[in-house]
């Protein structure tokens, strides 16, 4: 009889990644604390550490601090702006190390994959060594080092990726993640951001273990939609699958506020701040898509969609917000208060797998510089850019 393959995630997120290209591109870099970000201006500068060799960590220097404090902390250290391009040509090359493993590969970040190693594991013997082989496979290709998490989900996995970084190897199997995740602090927990933490703080609750002493129904009247999760998460219960970009069938934001707004440049304005959102995921995955649709829930809990469908595929923020803004003003005359906005593209395409039209041609600048403004936004933060063209779109409302 077949038996049926276990479900098993394996994780993968490459060691300090920026710096490590940067030490393996200049030896001189090697061995030496590297802090990547903006300039520093001999403690002056504005803007922050995109990330920090391990070698500069003992400082206390980490990826989003403002790089005036990195400065203070290790003004020795060497200080380089980001070269996007270089690590994405490494970031391509350990992705393609990775769909050899498997095509269940799932982009995370320029550095990070989650991968659905669960029908590929029997071929290598065991969890630990199919991570060993990854780990040899990306170093052989790239001379870096990533850090591997096994396990039957992908919250404990990636717990598991980060737990013995640099170059780490950790395989929790299913008998093991209750112990696993009992030691860990709440902190480690996927969602638990600095908000939740200080509120299970102050309820006592600093252990997944103490966490796990909590009832569900506590949880959920405490915490909402928050406690069901933080309940699943603590037992290590993720039933999340691996989405590779050819599953994906839409992308969309949406925002709930916390007072039903009336205003119009509000609503405006979050509609923009949506639709960069999912233009901006959808460069990331290198998709376009052609079906543009916005969702209002209005204050008495009506809920309407209204969406249009072009004739040609798009990732671009402009063109995401103007039929979004068209689409919102179809509502204007309700004059409702609205609870909840949102934005979502669906009919997607790869984009390396389109045709080149007239309108790709015309669009290929707006394209390039989007993504530059994609790389400003890693760079130095979300706010700055959207801020920016939030403005000028609320300049642009009022004008009309
Ligand atoms: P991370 O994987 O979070 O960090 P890292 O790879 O540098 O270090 P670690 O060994 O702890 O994984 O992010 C990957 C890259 O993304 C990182 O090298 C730089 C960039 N990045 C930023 O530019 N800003 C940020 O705030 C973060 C978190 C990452
Ligand atoms: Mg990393």
């Amino acid at each position: 009889m077949k038996k049926t393959p276990q479900r098993l995630i394996a994780h993968v997120d490459m060691d300090a990644f920026f710096a490590a290209v940067e030490q393996l591109r200049n030896p001189e870099l090697r061995g030496k604390p590297v802090i990547v970000g903006a300039d520093p201006q001999q403690g002056k500068g504005r803007g922050v550490v995109s990330t920090a060799s391990y070698e500069a960590r003992p400082y206390g220097v980490h990826s989003a601090m403002p790089i005036s404090q990195a400065y203070r902390l290790c003004p020795h250290a060497i200080y380089l702006r980001p070269n996007i391009s270089l690590y994405s040509q490494y970031s391509k090359q350990v992705f393609q190390v990775l769909e050899h493993f498997t095509p269940a590969v799932q982009a995370v970040s320029i550095d990070e994959a989650f991968m659905d190693v669960g029908g590929t594991v029997h071929i290598y013997g065991s969890a630990w060594k199919l991570g060993t082989e990854i780990k040899k496979q990306i170093y052989e290709e790239t001379q870096l080092t990533a850090s591997v998490g096994i396990a039957p989900g992908k919250s404990v996995a990636k717990i598991a990726s980060d737990f013995q970084k640099p170059d780490g190897l950790v395989v929790v199997n299913v008998n093991e993640v209750q112990q696993f995740l009992e030691a860990l602090p709440v902190t480690k927990l996927w969602g638990v951001g600095k908000k939740t933490f200080e509120t299970l703080s102050k309820l006592g609750i600093n252990t997944v273990k103490q966490l796990r002493e909590f009832r569900l129904e506590w949880l959920e009247q405490s915490f909402g939609k928050l406690g069901h999760h933080l309940y699943q998460i603590a037992r290590g219960i993720d039933d999340r699958e691996v989405t590779t970009r050819e599953e994906i069938k839409s992308v969309s934001h949406e925002t709930t506020f916390e007072i039903d707004q009336t205003d119009p440049e509000v609503l405006l304005s979050t509609l923009l701040s949506l639709s960069e959102k999912v233009s901006s995921r959808l460069r990331k995955y290198g998709l376009r898509g052609k079906t543009i649709q916005i969702k209002l829930r209005f204050s008495d809990f009506t809920t309407f969609t209204r969406n249009r469908t072009l004739f040609h595929y798009t990732n671009i923020t402009e063109e995401i917000f103007a039929i979004s803004q068209s689409l919102f003003q179809q509502f204007e005359e309700q004059d409702k208060s609205v609870r909840l906005i949102g934005v979502g593209v669906s009919q997607l395409v790869d984009e390396k797998g389109m045709q080149t039209s007239l309108w790709d041609i015309d669009n290929e600048r707006k394209v390039r510089l989007e993504k530059v403004a994609d790389q400003l936004r890693e760079k130095f933060g979300n706010s700055a850019l959207t801020r920016a063209q939030t403005l000028a779109a609320k300049r642009q409302s009022k004008k009309k």
